[in-house]
């Protein structure tokens, strides 16, 4: 077991080493990074720092890049911030289970649009099938009650295929090789690099996920929307503007003006989404950001613990309201605040142990 005072070293550099990256590395192309962790030697003369990058394949990879970057800087600002014999050497590493928190959510669009159109099918008395080549995660089986999602096998006819948030024939893998015989291939997709491999493309790549085509497609036919399929399009819609961090003890959601103009939607709709995502079994603090203007940020906080006064960080931005409910109007890059908000939200959750 570690020594206590391993385990202590271990949580100040945490804090001291987050709150030099808030501070130095600048927001905007890199992404919102947070420290998860800190592995320290046992001779606490190395540490390695596991960061969460939330953003892009390719503000991950930038993130990383301009952390180790500016390493040296970063260690010799924690050296001077702890009290300790030596400052450790560090090292970043990309933590994966960020990573794999987004593949998730990546998953979520795919499956989402999957099931929520298998059930609609299912209901207009069709016969389907829905196939993945990857298992359903854990945390998505919820959306699965009939079970579904299977495997692909060979030796089957299709009348019709449908391929949803597939950009390529290639992408299908085994499903491709399993629905060779068939009638008609639908393309469903959001994604601009979509190869156009069906026999009829709905390629709309202004739509942040499948599920809104989906959603569409069902509002068009004036097929039913029941409980079940709302779930599975939520779930897909979900992933471009909806994350769980910090131990899925952070609840957070953006929404950006452009997401309005686009459903016609206006401030009111959204108005019991917090709610929605406090209810998330492990949440503790649920956040919700809405863009007022390019500068200017909405912020709404829940809390579901009486250890963590929402009031109290609202303030540290100028806002205010009640320990468990309480926002801010935040001036400055709509990133930039997120990052800022998280950050403080974990410092409280951190502290209150
Ligand atoms: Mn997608």
């Amino acid at each position: 077991m570690p020594s206590l005072r391993h385990q202590r070293v271990r949580q100040l550099l945490k804090r001291e080493i987050g709150e030099v990256i808030r501070r130095e590395i600048p927001a905007g192309d890199v992404g919102l990074i947070t420290v998860n962790d800190v592995g320290v030697a046992g001779d606490l003369q190395s540490a390695t720092v596991f960061v969460g990058i939330i953003g892009t394949a390719e503000q991950q990879r930038k993130g990383v890049e301009l952390l180790k970057k500016e390493r040296l800087r970063i260690q010799d600002l924690v050296g001077r911030a702890v009290v300790l014999k030596y400052a450790p050497r560090l090292r970043f590493v990309l933590d994966d289970s960020v990573v794999r928190g987004n593949r998730v959510l990546e998953i979520g669009d795919c499956v989402g649009s999957q099931l929520g159109l298998a059930l609609a099918l299912q209901g207009q008395g069709k016969k389907v099938v829905c196939w993945n080549e990857d298992r359903l995660p854990q945390k998505l089986a919820f959306l699965d009650a009939r079970n579904l999602m299977e495997p692909p096998s060979p030796g089957h006819r299709f009348d019709c295929v449908i391929a949803a948030d597939s950009a390529s024939f290639e992408r299908l893998g085994k499903v491709g090789k399993c629905v060779q015989n068939r009638k008609l291939l639908l393309n469903i997709d959001h994604h601009a690099s979509n190869t156009r491999y069906g026999d009829v493309n709905w390629v709309s790549a202004r739509e942040s996920s499948t599920g809104e085509l989906i959603f569409r497609l069902l509002s068009v036919a004036g097929w039913p929307i029941t409980p079940p399929i709302a779930d599975c399009l939520f779930t897909a819609v979900s992933t471009d503007n909806f994350r769980l961090t910090h131990n899925d003890q952070i609840a957070w959601f953006k929404l950006k003006k452009a997401d309005f103009a686009r459903t016609g939607a206006d401030t009111a709709d959204a108005e019991g989404l917090i709610d929605h995502i406090r209810a998330i079994e492990p949440v503790v603090v649920a956040c919700v950001f809405e863009e007022l203007d390019p500068e200017l940020t909405r912020v709404s906080l829940r809390s579901k613990s009486e250890r963590i006064n929402v009031s109290d960080i609202a303030s540290r931005f100028g806002g205010g309201g009640h320990q468990a409910a309480a926002g801010a109007r935040v001036p400055g890059k709509p990133l930039a605040v997120q990052r800022r908000v998280i950050a403080a939200i974990t410092k409280a959750l951190d502290a209150a142990g």
